[in-house]
């Protein structure tokens, strides 16, 4: 068919509002016009032909909520997301927990990323998550300011993934975009450029290529809002920590593992192989988000 020859594959490397940057397997780049809230997303694989832009179904999709309760869908086809703590600002109670049951409620494998390095108990702070996550992500102890650990950062994305950074405001993900693709700030100028918007565009996300391989995206154009609010279901199915215990299943198949019979979770509290202090985080969680559930209904 003709119009065969003239589809153009590529995958969206910037997203303005109004436009996407696509940079095209060829290796040509250009912008193209959208229409706001498009759904075409940062990340997306398009293809491109006389009928506009079409995004491909994508898998690893990051949403956000914002204050209002919104959700936002910010960036597709991620491998990883890197979650930032700090001992200072300290991340709130049970952030990472819900930001590892997003992830993987997404289907994107969460690492976690202690920065600041240089600030006295940063090492503690490494410990403890190393060792309360170590049946769950991977842990980093990395700083943006004196560039410790970076490198192990770097590698780990080299193989190709796709990453993004999420955690509270002031954590310092900037600052570790920054140093991790020293062309950052130069490239989203050039893009800028490319989408003939004029640099006072606002980007609302960028993907970029680390120059020993993978790829980052940065979301300039977002608040430090946190993980989606994640539902009791998935907390449930994906809460760091119960892997072991779950990989024999409880008798049911929607169990909370709060007070049913059969439960694994309560099996491996019981029998000490779980900690009872996850066992309580998990319920804390679960308390929250089902009253949350149950607000939202309008109760
Ligand atoms: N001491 C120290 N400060 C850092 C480090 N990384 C970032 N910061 C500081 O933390 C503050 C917030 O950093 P920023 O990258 O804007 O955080 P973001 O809000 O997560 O993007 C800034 O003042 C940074 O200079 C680090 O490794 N060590
Ligand atoms: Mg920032
Ligand atoms: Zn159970």
């Amino acid at each position: 068919m003709a119009s065969d020859s003239e589809s153009q594959h590529g995958t969206i490397i910037a997203h303005y509002g109004i436009a996407v940057a696509v940079r095209f397997d060829d290796g040509s780049q250009r912008s193209v016009n959208v229409r706001r809230n498009s759904g075409h997303l940062v990340g997306d694989r398009v293809e491109s032909d006389e009928r506009g832009l079409t995004s491909l179904p994508a898998t690893g999709i990051l949403r956000r909520r914002d204050k209002h309760g919104r959700v936002h869908s910010i960036a597709s086809n991620l491998d990883v997301i890197g979650v930032v703590v700090a001992v200072r600002p300290v991340s709130p109670l049970g952030f990472v927990d819900r930001a590892i049951v997003s992830a993987r409620s997404a289907g994107i494998d969460p690492i976690l990323v202690v920065n600041k390095s240089d600030l006295a108990g940063s090492m503690q702070l490494y410990e403890q998550i190393a060792s309360e996550y170590a049946s769950s992500a991977r842990a980093f102890l990395v700083g943006a300011l004196d560039g410790q650990g970076l490198d192990a950062l770097r590698e780990f994305f080299a193989s190709g993934k796709r990453g993004v950074f999420i955690g509270t405001s002031g954590v310092g993900k900037s600052s570790l975009l920054n140093v991790i693709c020293p062309d950052l700030e130069l490239r989203v100028g050039e893009l800028n450029t490319t989408s003939g918007l004029g640099r006072h565009v606002t980007t609302t996300a960028t993907l970029h290529a680390l120059p020993g391989g993978g790829e980052l995206v940065d979301t300039p154009g977002f608040r430090d809002f946190g993980p989606v609010e994640v539902s009791s279901r998935d907390l449930a199915r994906h809460f760091p920590g119960f892997e072991a215990a779950l990989e024999h299943a409880c008798r049911f198949n929607d169990c909370s593992h709060r007070a049913e019979p059969g439960c694994s979770v309560q099996d491996a509290v019981a029998g000490g192989s779980l900690d009872e202090s996850r066992h309580a985080a998990y319920l804390q969680l679960l308390v929250e988000l089902e009253q949350a559930e149950l607000d939202a209904r309008g109760y």
